[in-house]
């Protein structure tokens, strides 16, 4: 199999069209062993479906990679679901090529079976998809390949970004991976299952190095490091930034990070190396939901990074989540109070919780009848504790009387104009980066 096409299915433009980074890296395992790989970006083609056919047309793959990043937006109550999107782009797939079509992708790992049947795919990958598909390539054998492979010291960006995929000087944001797997088990996550409970690190000269190639080669000066959390391993985190540093490379990026945070004096270290927001997955305010939810941290933690962000001079946001179990009016007060008492430049909250298979969201969902055994969870499936409709109604009005909140579910922003003009005036970064602090 000498030429493969891999598409990117990724049509979501919220909260940013995002860097398909997943399907640069398989491409860059395929360009090394000199297959000749184009990738094809449905998220930023204005007639995808046309220009799909014709790109098929003109390289006839001899296998085609189908790059599954999301399936819904995960947001409560204004939920996009984008199998339909799916259904249709194969559709186009199979009507102009006879190669057979391998799947992958985060979508696609947790939702493997699924897919599988609905897509009507020849072969999936779950997991990490750089040697997988290269095996596969090769005449590897198997339906569904589960990959984990524990050394990622080969994992880089594609050297010839530009004849793989011309379309890539369109993002101004690049997503840059340091590491992979969470060793925590949150209700909820499916990051665990994604990437593995182990922590598998890249060399932090490799990641410096990724960077400087962007920035000296092709002007890229603004990344997303997109760890589940950068700080899962500090010692790691610690060598990325020096490793930045040495380089001198003048460069902004963002992260996430957990509260659980021992070294407080890496904030500095991370804005020397060019940090200049993070995401906190703070989830709540409020100990009791901070335990039910399963989070290795307390509220004296979220206090701690709080201000050493500050400190440090970093912008940051604490993304929540209401309506877990347990969830009280009490405890959406307590969680409102400790917010305007940090002031954070922003706070993400989502209502509801999106229940994913293999969690234990899912199985406390089973046993309270929010869903029934065997119900299928690829069309979104949210667990509230209690009656939903109050609980929205109560952030909803948290929300409009504060400048710096934002509730990604509370309307449709697929055609909201709000986002775009933000777009226009700050180009890069988070769009949370934007908001107006109280
Ligand atoms: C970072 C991140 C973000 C950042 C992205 C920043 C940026 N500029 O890149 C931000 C904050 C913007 C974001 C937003 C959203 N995200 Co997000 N995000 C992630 C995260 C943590 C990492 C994604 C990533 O880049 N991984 C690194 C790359 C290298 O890995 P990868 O894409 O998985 O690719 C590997 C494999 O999957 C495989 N592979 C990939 N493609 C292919 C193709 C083939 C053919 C093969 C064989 C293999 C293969 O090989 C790759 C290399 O090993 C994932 C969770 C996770 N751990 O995956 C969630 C995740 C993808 N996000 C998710 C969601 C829902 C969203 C939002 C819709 C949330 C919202 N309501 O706003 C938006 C959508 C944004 C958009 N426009 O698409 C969900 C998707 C699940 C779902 N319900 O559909 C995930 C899985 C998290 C979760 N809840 O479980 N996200
Ligand atoms: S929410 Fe974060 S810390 Fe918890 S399991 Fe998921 S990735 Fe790990």
């Amino acid at each position: 199999m000498g030429r493969v096409l891999l598409i990117s299915a990724n049509r979501e433009h919220f909260p940013e069209a995002v860097f398909p980074l997943g399907v640069a890296y398989v491409a860059s395992s395929l360009a090394r062993e000199d297959m000749e790989v184009r990738i094809f970006d449905a998220g930023i083609s204005r007639f995808h479906v046309q220009s799909l056919r014709k790109a098929l047309r003109a390289f006839v793959p001899d296998l085609v990679g189908l790059s599954l990043r999301n399936i819904d937006n995960a947001a409560y109550p204004c939920t996009r679901y984008y199998g339909d999107g799916y259904v249709a782009l194969m559709n186009t797939v199979r009507s102009v090529s006879s190669a057979p079509v391998v799947l992958g992708g985060p979508a696609f790992s947790i939702f493997s079976n699924d897919l599988m049947k609905m897509l009507g795919a020849d072969r999936g990958v779950i997991g990490d998809g750089e040697d997988a598909l290269l095996s596969l390539c090769k005449g590897g054998q198997g339906a569904v390949l589960p990959s984990r492979p524990s050394d990622l010291s080969e994992v880089e960006f594609p050297r010839n970004i530009q004849s793989v995929f011309p379309a890539f000087r369109h993002y101004r944001t690049i997503g840059v991976q340091t590491r992979r797997g969470c060793p925590h088990r949150c209700v909820y996550c499916t990051y665990p299952d994604l990437e593995g409970g182990k922590i598998r690190v890249r060399p932090a000269e490799a990641v410096a190095g990724e960077i400087a190639f962007l920035l000296r080669e092709h002007d890229k000066g603004d990344f997303f490091i997109v760890d589940s959390t950068f700080n899962a391993d500090e010692a790691h985190m610690e060598r990325v930034c020096r490793a930045i540093l040495a380089k001198r490379l003048r460069v902004r990026f963002s992260c996430y990070l957990t509260p659980a945070m021992s070294n407080l004096s890496l904030f500095r270290l991370l804005s020397e190396a060019g940090c200049v927001a993070v995401d906190f997955g703070a989830d709540s305010g409020s100990d009791e939901m901070l335990g039910s939810l399963g989070k290795g941290f307390t509220v004296r933690d979220i206090h701690r990074v709080s201000a050493a962000c500050r400190e440090a001079g970093i912008d940051f946001c604490h993304s929540l989540i209401f309506g877990g179990p347990g969830e009280r009016k009490e405890t959406v007060e307590e969680t409102v109070r400790l917010m305007d008492l940090l002031k954070p430049t922003a706070v993400v909250a989502m209502t509801g919780i999106r229940i994913y298979p293999g969690t234990e969201m899912q199985r406390l969902a089973l046993r309270e009848g929010v869903i029934s055994a065997g119900e299928g969870l690829l069309r979104p499936r949210f667990y509230f504790h209690g009656e939903d409709q109050g609980l929205l109604r109560m952030i909803t009005g948290v929300a409009a009387a504060r400048t710096n909140w934002f509730l990604p579910g509370r309307r449709d922003w697929s055609s909201a104009l709000g986002p775009r003009l933000l777009r226009l005036v700050h180009r890069s970064g988070p769009l949370w980066r934007t908001f107006r602090q109280p």
